[in-house]
């Protein structure tokens, strides 16, 4: 099977089990309307990237797809929150999500922030149901790094960073340290969870931090580059609509020749840090390729 084809299946695979853990059976007399508001910002879109993280991490150590699907799901649930959230009036303020109107346009504010609210808390319950893992001490490794992963040191600090940009001169470190937290713990995450739930030696998680930490960095250069040449094409320089914001990112400050190096540095960090998993990486390794050559 390909890269290609191994995403769509595990997306599949993931749109079932969100389907059916966004469910008044698995979540008790949730209200319609919030239910529904959860499943439109959730279901029917994404390539599920993260997903595909955790289970192809987990699959390194013997772990079924079947088996990773809760933890999996779980990280979802936590990045639909973060965009039904970030496309709030307040915050980023976009009309249109995977094609379709955003779910505050669709519903209202009020109702997009408690879905949001809500995911975020489904994410927990799905990761301290026993059908994630028989070993309670598993369980609580894997909600304690999704906490910390998503919380005021991982992504809603970095969103708080990134709010606080515009005017602000951030140089190289800062503008990695902000995207690491708000883009890259996620990422990072998936590929630890992953171990996490096959019991991965000390040694193999540091391995796997390592290459997740490359690969959200890689994961957001790449959307910047993306941003800025879509317009560049028009326009005849850098001024996507990050840029636009005042938000600094690594393309307006290092330039668009130095920015695609980077992004081959970043590829090149991350396939050397699977050199523990050699054999069977194929599918980690094609995701570091498919986040430098993606063009959606
Ligand atoms: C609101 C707490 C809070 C955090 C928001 C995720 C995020 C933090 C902001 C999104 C801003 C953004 C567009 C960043 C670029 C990288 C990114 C997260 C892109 C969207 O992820 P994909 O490409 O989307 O995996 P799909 O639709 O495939 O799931």
């Amino acid at each position: 099977m390909t890269f290609t084809e191994r995403l769509e299946d595990h997306a599949s695979r993931v749109e079932r089990h969100l389907d059916e853990w966004l469910s008044t059976d698995k979540l008790g007399a949730v209200p319609d309307r919030l239910l529904d508001a959860m499943r439109y910002g959730t279901l029917g879109g994404g390539k599920r990237f993260r997903p595909f993280l955790v289970i192809e991490s987990a699959a390194l150590f013997g772990v079924p797809v079947e088996k990773a699907l809760n933890a999996g799901s779980a990280l979802e649930c936590i990045h639909c929150y973060s965009l039904v959230h970030d496309d709030l009036p307040a915050m980023d303020n976009d009309d249109l999500r995977r094609g379709r109107p955003t779910v505050h346009k669709a519903f209202d504010d009020a109702t997009a922030i408690l879905a949001g609210d809500t995911l975020l808390t489904v994410a927990f319950e799905i990761i301290a149901h026993e059908s994630t893992h028989p070993n309670p001490a598993v369980r609580a490794a894997l909600g304690l790094e999704l906490a910390r992963a998503s919380g005021g040191a991982g992504m809603a600090g970095g969103q708080m960073l990134d709010l606080m940009a515009p005017g602000k001169m951030l140089g190289e470190a800062d503008i990695r340290t902000l995207q690491a937290m708000k883009t890259g713990a996620l990422i990072t995450y998936g590929c630890v969870a992953g171990g996490i739930l096959g019991e991965a030696s000390k040694a193999e998680l540091a391995a796997l931090k390592t290459y997740g930490d490359a690969l959200g960095a890689a994961f957001q250069l790449a959307d910047d580059l993306l941003d800025a040449e879509g317009d560049a094409a028009v326009v005849g320089k850098a001024t996507g609509k990050d840029q636009e914001a005042g938000k600094g990112t690594l393309v307006s400050l290092l330039g668009l020749e130095a920015a695609h190096a980077k992004l081959q540095n970043l590829k090149a960090e991350a396939l050397g840090a699977l050199a523990p998993f050699k054999g069977r990486d194929a599918m980690l390794a094609g995701a570091a390729e498919f986040v430098v050559a993606r063009k959606f």
